[in-house]
């Protein structure tokens, strides 16, 4: 990491403690500081217990069931692992728990049917409203319905990373042709990601490329990496979010 990289990161993390202290400030002004300190602890043992759901969408054979797996550090036939097949295995949202945190829960969604994906009706099935994160796996170009996913997803506010799955197959493909390069062909694949989902206004888009198999390979590590970095963040956003709607709730009634 660049010492920019790192000065920005350290600054980030600054921000999300004084927003956090900015919630607390009116509750600990009033009190002494072993209280407050109190306060804190709670606040931050509050944080920990909140759940955090992980919803993985895609188009059918993408690779949902394999990534679970490959995110849980579990092989495709392994005890307890999600069920992978090149037909159709997934058929209402499985559940399983993140390897190390045990309040955070990942979705291993049905596949949405293509050609004729109509997204009301999938969005429905599935129960989209009820995840607080998402990711999206496509394993070949960006399509409409990876689209319409992200757009959902936005319209409830919610956040998501987008992985481009099954790059050994791409890149076997690629191979063939003469002038073959592996970063230029890894540099194609990523931008062809951003782009779709910079046009539905996402100006900072989060994409991971990743070979279902292999930790090592590709994005995958950076993928769990980043994800345990987020994690406060993505569960302080759950709070928010149940606040709002407790909000909307209440000026509702
Ligand atoms: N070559 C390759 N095959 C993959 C990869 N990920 C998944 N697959 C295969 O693609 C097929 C569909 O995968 P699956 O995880 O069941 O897809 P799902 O329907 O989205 O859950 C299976 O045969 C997997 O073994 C990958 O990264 N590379
Ligand atoms: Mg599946």
């Amino acid at each position: 990491m660049s010492s920019a990289d790192n000065f920005a990161d350290k600054l980030n993390k600054l921000h999300e403690i004084i927003s956090d202290l900015e919630d607390m400030k009116d509750c600990i002004s009033t009190q002494d500081l072993p209280s407050a300190i109190n306060t804190i602890k709670e606040y931050l043992k509050k944080q920990d217990l909140v759940e955090l759901n992980i919803g993985v969408t895609g188009e059918s054979g993408s690779g949902k069931s394999t990534f679970v797996n490959a995110f849980r550090g579990l092989g495709d036939e392994e005890e307890g692992c999600a069920k992978t097949g090149v037909v159709e295995t997934t058929t209402e949202p499985a559940v399983y728990l993140h390897p190390k945190y045990k309040n955070v829960k990942v979705w291993d969604l049905p596949g949405i049917g293509t050609p004729n994906f109509k997204a009301d009706e999938y969005l429905k099935m599935v129960q989209f409203e009820r995840y607080d994160f998402f990711i999206i796996i496509a394993s070949d170009r960006f399509r409409e319905c990876h689209t319409q996913l992200a757009t959902e997803i936005m319209k409830m506010k919610k956040r998501f990373y987008f992985v481009r799955s099954k790059i050994d197959l791409s890149i076997e493909a690629e191979k063939r042709k003469k002038n073959f390069d592996l970063k230029n062909t890894l540099d194609i694949i990523r931008k062809d990601c951003e782009n779709g989902l910079r046009k539905i206004g996402i100006e900072d888009p989060v994409v991971f490329l990743i070979f279902g198999w292999e930790f090592g390979k590709y994005d995958l590590n950076v993928l769990q990496e980043r994800m345990e970095k987020e994690l406060p963040q993505h569960k302080r956003r759950v709070t928010q979010h149940e606040t709002s709607n407790k909000c909307v709730a209440c000026l509702q009634a």
